[in-house]
């Protein structure tokens, strides 16, 4: 028998193994609390310890967290791999996110940033198509996807929403979009809205001669969601779009299953993010919630505006790098720039952040003086002039929906 208590769970000359998992926190202890004493504890709770002496037989320390680097308010905390179920993303953050985030050790801490090692990653799909849905689900190889959310969020019927997607995709939009609180409510059911706005969508293919999808919002119960991913495989559309953190992750796994199946890509959108990542020195960030959606296999996530719309942004061209770098050969995640967007900020926000992205627009369309249609030529042409390096206002010249955007809106963002 051993006995282990927090101080085992500190060793600042610990390696940690190749497949190992490595967390980055920021940390602030509680007042009579030094750095090396609150490391020892996010190790132990976070892993198998807790506040009492414990005596353990063999080999049960092989599952214990080790803080093995601490830099001013951060600390470095490797997980050893059996701790772990692999493929079960639910269980991984029920370590490294669950009770630690409320021990009275730490007056605040916040999960930054992890290095995810090959064995664990890889028990994860990851996307099914990341930024290729580009040139395979659409006809946007070379330039930013176009989105755009039907405004008001809700209360449209069912015809106006499919209105409103063709006058969108005839004015250049790749893809309709749900917004996150619009499921299967009486004014606008889940099935007819499918089916309807489908219909539109192959007439609007037909006149523009472009591949038009839809975004559609599966989020519900389990069975709910994956009825409703089902319907929209049998219906022929390519996409599906979860609310990710109000669903949980045990359901966006459940859903890449049958998406895997169907061939459908997955939209990400992270409605109730900013309660985990708002503020900077507690909860989740936004990184980590990234990591955790390109490992449970979502195709397109929302990443902010590069600060340039209405809402908080947590480093969106940081989070960009790491959806497109390498992890053990997953695909990449293509991140949707969204939330107060209209076509007088597309210029920064290519500059920002590139052009390997989605652009989402709902008020920065729909708000057009001219009406939809109008707003979605004025985003397009936006698009087009920054793809070919042109200047927006020398463009809006020749293309008047876009002069009445710019002269609308400017260059503002709006509050
Ligand atoms: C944008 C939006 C999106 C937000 C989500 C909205 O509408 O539909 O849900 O962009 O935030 O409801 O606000 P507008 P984020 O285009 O009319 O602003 O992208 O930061 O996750
Ligand atoms: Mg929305």
């Amino acid at each position: 028998m051993t006995g282990i208590t927090y101080e085992d769970f500190l060793d600042l000359d610990y390696e940690p193994a190749d497949d190992e998992l490595v967390c980055d926190f920021r940390v602030t202890p509680a007042s009579d609390m030094d750095m090396e004493s609150a490391g020892s504890r996010v190790a132990s709770e976070s892993s198998n310890g807790t506040w009492a002496e414990l005596q353990v037989e063999g080999n049960i320390t092989d599952l214990s967290a080790t803080c093995f680097h601490i830099d001013g308010d951060r600390i470095r905390v490797a997980y050893p791999d059996a701790l772990f179920e692999h493929g079960n993303m639910p269980q991984v953050l029920s370590c490294i996110a669950g009770n630690i985030l409320g021990m009275k050790a730490v007056e605040r801490i916040r999960l930054v940033d992890c290095d995810w090692p090959e064995p664990l990653a890889t028990s994860f799909p990851g996307p099914q198509y990341g930024t290729s849905v580009r040139s395979e689900l659409l006809d946007a190889a070379d330039r930013p996807i176009t989105a755009t959310v039907p405004k008001p969020k809700v209360g449209l019927s069912t015809d106006q929403h499919a209105q409103i997607g063709y006058e969108a995709w005839t004015g250049g939009i790749d893809l309709l979009k749900d917004d996150e609180n619009l499921t299967d409510q009486s004014f606008n059911r889940y099935e007819d809205r499918l089916y309807q706005s489908l219909e539109r969508r192959d007439q609007a293919e037909e006149e523009t001669g472009e591949k038009k999808s839809y975004l559609v919002n599966v989020t519900g119960t389990g069975d709910q969601m994956l009825d409703r991913v089902q319907m929209a495989a049998d219906a022929g559309c390519e996409f599906v779009m979860v609310d990710v953190v109000t669903a949980g992750w045990a359901a966006v796994q459940q859903v890449r299953e049958v998406t895997e199946e169907e061939g459908l890509a997955i939209h990400a959108h992270r409605a109730m993010h900013a309660a985990f990542d708002r503020v900077p020195d507690h909860g989740v960030s936004m990184r980590a919630l990234a990591q955790v959606a390109r490992l449970c296999g979502v195709d397109h996530i929302h990443t902010g505006t590069a600060d340039l719309g209405k809402l908080e942004n947590e480093d969106t061209a940081g989070i960009n790098e790491w959806l497109y770098s390498d992890l053990h050969g997953m695909n990449d995640v293509l991140p949707m720039a969204s939330g107060g967007l209209h076509p007088g900020l597309v210029p920064e926000l290519v500059d920002r952040i590139g052009t390997n992205i989605g652009i989402q627009a709902g008020g920065g369309v729909h708000g057009h003086p001219d009406g939809t249609h109008a707003g979605a030529k004025a985003l397009r042409q936006s698009i087009d002039a920054a793809v070919d390096g042109i200047d927006i206002e020398e463009y809006a010249d020749t293309h008047p929906e876009l002069r009445t955007a710019l002269d609308k809106w400017g260059t503002e963002t709006p509050r």
